[in-house]
């Protein structure tokens, strides 16, 4: 393990100049900043946060866990690197993959190009010389002909704006901006509102811990157990015994960017009985690999239906109470349209006599009290209340800064219907800003490491070719976009996708525009797609030329 190494970047001078500018550092912003900085790029990175990390920076609530398996849920651009680091876990927790995050930091000794607590506040395209000008929230500057959003698909934590909010005495948390210090439940009576992947993960420690426990449910949701294990040697060596290969099948041949146990069947083509024993099979093994029992359980709505019932099956057995499972039984979308949860002791966590169910489907939260919140005319009194509500996926963190492009075309107004992109990578309108996994892009139907590597490198090369051809902007031509929107929306319909009301499609949002977000093409053919682009002179994108000497002098190659 090395040792942290650099202080963090000073503070950005007024109006410092620069090649690129990445905001955020993440997965994604970090392996930006050292694809480009390797390029000879002037590069900073500007985060928020007072350490890198992205969304496992922010998500430290009980239970955090990734439900991809850790040995696929790690950079894979560099050979030493992913031989050298070891996992302790199959699904690796919040703290570990932090660890991991910031030994790659110091590893690649990137620090010092990491601008820390500094929120970017606005990002305007000035036409005449063709650079962006970003601000921060505390007023300073930063000039740069390119900027690369790498602000994650769920970093735009969400909690509902309850009436009463401000009246509660108690301690309002959200699992997507956990407080650093921890926070300890002992003896406290505590509410969660949401059962989604954080509520499903949180809420059997904080059951452990409190003395009780009220879970607020609007919908119920479909989750299988993971069934970590402490990594082995034997699992590990296999990984890392051919994983060059492993990945680049990862990467080129599977849709989600996850080796799973794949099959070629689907669900009806065999009887009840095999089905049921391959449900069964891959319960008892754990993990999302359940979803890929039958290859057509997202597109066909019987297929689906017998995987649902199979879970909701599961569900009755586990939960003692018939009342309360049937409580617990998801019936409002196909399974895994919205994202599988994957949990440890989830069902069993309601067999425990300090923990109750409050469906709020048909009357929800009225408002919070001083004491606590008041449903049905009831009031629940609490000392904590664990707002798992989610987040402003794929847009809430590029809204929350305002963008301005060609002719201050604010990028809130260009997606006031729904996002549109080209390849999920830029956007008609905002010349030379990029954005990884961006909507229109793989990103949160993936193996998000897999997509963001895809698309840094993308990036990175694209940003070495304009150099060298002496482009001075990109951006996508307005057909070659809307062919790309009409696309992603209609791939997405082949699929049971969009029958849910899913943050994939807005719909946690009041009054954000439902139209299905990210490309469910799969990670193998979207890579083709985009290499082809590339190949064929960034078909789809114009690209302007630089004025004379000018580009030289924005672009230029540090020493
Ligand atoms: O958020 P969510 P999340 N009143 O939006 C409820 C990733 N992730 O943070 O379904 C009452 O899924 C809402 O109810 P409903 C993963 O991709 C991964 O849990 O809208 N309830 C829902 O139950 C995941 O999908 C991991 O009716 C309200 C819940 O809050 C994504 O992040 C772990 C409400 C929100 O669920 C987001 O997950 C954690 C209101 N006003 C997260 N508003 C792993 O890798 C919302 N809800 C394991």
């Amino acid at each position: 393990m090395t040792q942290p190494s650099e202080a963090p970047a000073r503070r950005p001078a007024d109006a410092e100049q620069l090649d690129v500018a990445i905001v955020g550092a993440g997965f994604a912003g970090l392996y930006m900043l050292h694809r480009l900085r390797k390029l000879g790029f002037r590069t900073r990175v500007f985060e928020a946060a007072s350490d890198v990390g992205g969304t496992w920076f922010w998500n430290r609530y009980p239970g955090a866990r990734c439900d991809v398996e850790s040995m696929q849920y790690s950079y894979s651009f560099d050979e030493e690197l992913q031989q050298e680091w070891r996992w302790s876990e199959r699904f690796a927790a919040q703290p570990e993959i932090l660890r991991y995050i910031n030994h790659v930091a110091d590893r690649f000794d990137l620090r010092r190009d990491v601008v820390l607590d500094t929120r970017i506040a606005s990002a305007r395209f000035d036409e005449a010389t063709a650079c962006w000008t970003l601000q921060t929230q505390g007023g300073e500057r930063i000039v740069a002909p390119f900027c690369i959003m790498a602000t994650g698909c769920l970093s735009a934590a969400r909690l509902p704006d309850f009436p009463g909010m401000a009246d509660y005495r108690g301690k309002i948390l959200h699992t997507g901006q956990w407080p650093h210090e921890g926070v300890a439940f002992d003896g406290l009576n505590v509410a969660v509102v949401g059962t989604g992947s954080s509520a499903i993960q949180s809420i059997p420690p904080i059951a452990a811990q409190a003395r009780h426990l009220t879970v607020f449910q609007r919908t119920p949701n479909f989750s299988v157990p993971a069934r970590n294990w402490a990594m082995t040697p034997e699992y590990e060596e296999r990984w890392k015994r051919d994983y060059a290969a492993l990945r680049q099948r990862a990467r080129a041949e599977t849709r989600s960017g996850t080796i799973y146990e794949f099959s070629d069947k689907g669900a009806l083509q065999v009887d009840a009985q095999a089905r049921k024993a391959e449900y069964e099979r891959r319960w008892q093994k754990g993990g999302a690999n359940f979803m890929h029992a039958f290859n057509d359980i997202l597109v066909d709505r019987q297929a689906n239906d017998t995987a649902a019932d199979f879970v909701r099956d599961k569900i009755r057995e586990t939960v003692a109470d018939p009342e309360r499972a049937e409580a617990l039984l998801p019936h409002d979308h196909p399974l895994g349209t919205k994202r599988i949860c994957v949990d440890t002791d989830y069902y069993e966590t309601f067999n425990r006599d300090n923990v109750s169910l409050v469906d709020i489907r048909a009357t929800p939260i009225e408002t919070l009290t001083e004491a606590g919140l008041r449903v049905g005319g009831r009031d629940y009194a609490f000392d904590a209340i664990v707002f798992a509500t989610g987040f402003d996926a794929m847009t809430g963190a590029l809204a929350a800064i305002d963008i301005r492009g060609r002719d201050g075309l604010a990028l809130k107004q260009a997606w006031a219907s729904g996002p549109r992109t080209y390849l999920g990578l830029m956007s008609e309108g905002f010349p030379n800003l990029f954005t990884i996994t961006g909507p229109g892009s793989p990103s949160v139907l993936s193996n998000v490491i897999v997509s963001i590597e895809q698309h840094v490198d993308w990036i990175a090369d694209c940003l070495d070719h304009l150099r060298q051809a002496g482009i001075r902007t990109i951006e996508p031509e307005p057909e070659a976009q809307e062919e790309w929107v009409a696309h992603v929306n209609e791939v997405a319909h082949r699929t049971l996708y969009p029958q849910a009301n899913s943050w994939y499609m807005g719909a946690n949002i009041p009054g954000k525009t439902r139209v299905f977000m990210p490309y469910i093409g799969g990670v193998g053919a979207y890579r083709q797609i985009c290499e082809q682009v590339a190949a064929n002179g960034y078909r789809g994108f114009r690209l302007m030329p630089a004025p004379g000497a000018d580009r030289l002098e924005s672009l230029s190659v540090a020493s």
